[in-house]
């Protein structure tokens, strides 16, 4: 590294320091661009990038189709409110209500704002259709749920890092452990005022928790049987990550709300969903719901080709294949090596647990060998380490990572 790299590295990170909110602790890495499964730090040094920005660069960086796509229409029109129509929206609409089977979608921007858009459609359906008395509607989720950092999201969650201080918090939630059919049956058999059960077919932020063959199915049965929605969270499990379009597809159930977000863009800009049919989508009438940038003109030139490109490339059939290579290599790791705990996932979201319990910051070190060895990743929850590179990942750059991470590991392993 030149001292004018260096400088323009540790000027970027105290700039950030100086002046921006310190709500996050970043590897100490400055990229300044990404193509495909590569991103390439100021000093011109090359990773592969296995965090994905957590599933939403599915497609790869800057995919040149997506590219295209938001530099065409961003020269001729690319927000005009919903206080007016324009030309791509009902194109948009048809196009992935066709692609994921629904009958309508409400656009809007970021994932939580899916979580929040499902949560009032559940609400509102519970008390239009379900006849649950005025606001005594329930939503039930998860231990261990993620989906997002507003209050309504934060109020379901049993995380202090994500709770501590920013009460108080939304009421009529009731939080059921996950992946347990027996303990959701008895809160649903407990409950009549039940608008929505809101999970992750797999959690992500827990640390890829995957649940038991059957989950899903059960969920869909238990739903069904004591008229609650269905609402699958699938703004990072969803768009091939798993080796499925949708992590639903696995057990082939159909959630009564499904929420998209992150790649539904491939990584460009801001671009989210809630999918639903008519008797649940339209209790919400004109001028009930909505947000300034939802459905606007540039979100839809880019989400359109965003998911043509999921098909046309077959990322979800490479997720599958790759995916099964990654978790049988980490396991051939895994008896190696004694640090390495865990190997679980599907698809390409996958994790490994690290032991920790000599060193709390062993999943971090790891990290940083990692990237030193040209590698990024980033651990959840102390000592699991998410990777989940770019779909578009092939099998020799699959076995190049499988051979960086452990030497990674191996090398942490000797040093400490
Ligand atoms: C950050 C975590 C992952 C999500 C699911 C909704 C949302 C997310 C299943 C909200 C967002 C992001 C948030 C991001 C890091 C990342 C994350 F570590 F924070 F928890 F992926 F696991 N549903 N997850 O995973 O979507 O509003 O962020 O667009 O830095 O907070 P969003």
């Amino acid at each position: 590294m030149t001292t004018q790299t260096a400088s323009r590295a540790q000027q970027a990170m105290a700039l950030e320091d100086k002046y921006g909110a310190h709500n996050y602790h970043p590897l100490p890495v400055v990229l300044e661009k990404g193509e495909g499964v590569y991103v390439w730090d100021v000093n011109g040094k090359r990773y592969f990038d296995f965090l994905s920005a957590y599933s939403a660069v599915n497609q790869g960086h800057c995919h040149p189709r997506i590219i295209a796509a938001l530099t065409e229409q961003a020269s001729k029109l690319t927000l005009t409110s919903r206080a007016f129509y324009n030309n791509l929206l009902g194109d948009y609409e048809a196009f992935i209500t066709s692609f994921f089977g629904y009958d309508k979608v409400l656009p809007m921007n970021t994932g939580v704002e899916g979580g929040e858009t499902a949560m009032k459609l559940a609400r509102r359906w519970g008390y239009d259709k379900k006849g649950i008395p005025a606001n005594e509607a329930k939503m039930v989720f998860v231990e261990g749920n993620f989906w997002g950092r507003t209050l309504a999201a934060i109020s379901s969650s049993q995380d202090p890092s994500s709770t501590g201080g920013f009460g108080p918090f939304v009421p009529g939630y009731i939080i059921v452990p996950y992946n347990d059919l027996t303990a959701l049956e008895h809160a649903f058999k407990s409950e009549p005022n039940i608008a929505g059960f809101m999970f992750e077919p797999i959690q992500g932020e827990a640390g890829v928790v995957v649940p038991d063959e059957g989950y899903l199915k059960g969920v869909r049965a238990l739903c069904t049987k004591y008229n609650v929605l269905m609402i699958a969270d699938e703004v990072q499990t969803g768009l091939a990550r798993t080796g499925r379009m949708l992590a639903c597809d696995h057990e082939e159930v159909k959630p009564d709300i499904l929420i998209l977000g992150k790649a539904l863009s491939g990584g460009v800009l801001p671009v989210s969903c809630a999918l639903a049919n008519d008797d649940v989508m339209l209790n919400i009438r004109p001028g009930e719901h909505g947000s300034t940038y939802g459905g606007n003109p540039l979100a839809c030139a880019v989400a359109k080709e965003a998911l043509q490109v999921l098909k046309d490339e077959r990322l979800a059939e490479n997720a599958d294949v790759l995916g099964r290579i990654f978790r049988s290599k980490m396991e051939e790791l895994k008896k190696e090596v004694p640090l390495v705990l865990t190997v679980r996932g599907k698809g390409l979201l996958n994790a490994v647990v690290i032991d920790d319990s000599e060193d709390g910051h062993a999943a971090w070190d790891i990290c940083m060998a990692m990237a030193d060895n040209g590698l990024l990743a980033k651990p959840t929850h102390g000592n699991i380490i998410r990777f989940a590179p770019p779909l578009v990942i092939n099998e020799e750059q699959l076995l190049e990572c499988v051979e960086i991470i452990g030497r990674s590991i191996r090398q942490y392993a000797a040093n400490k």
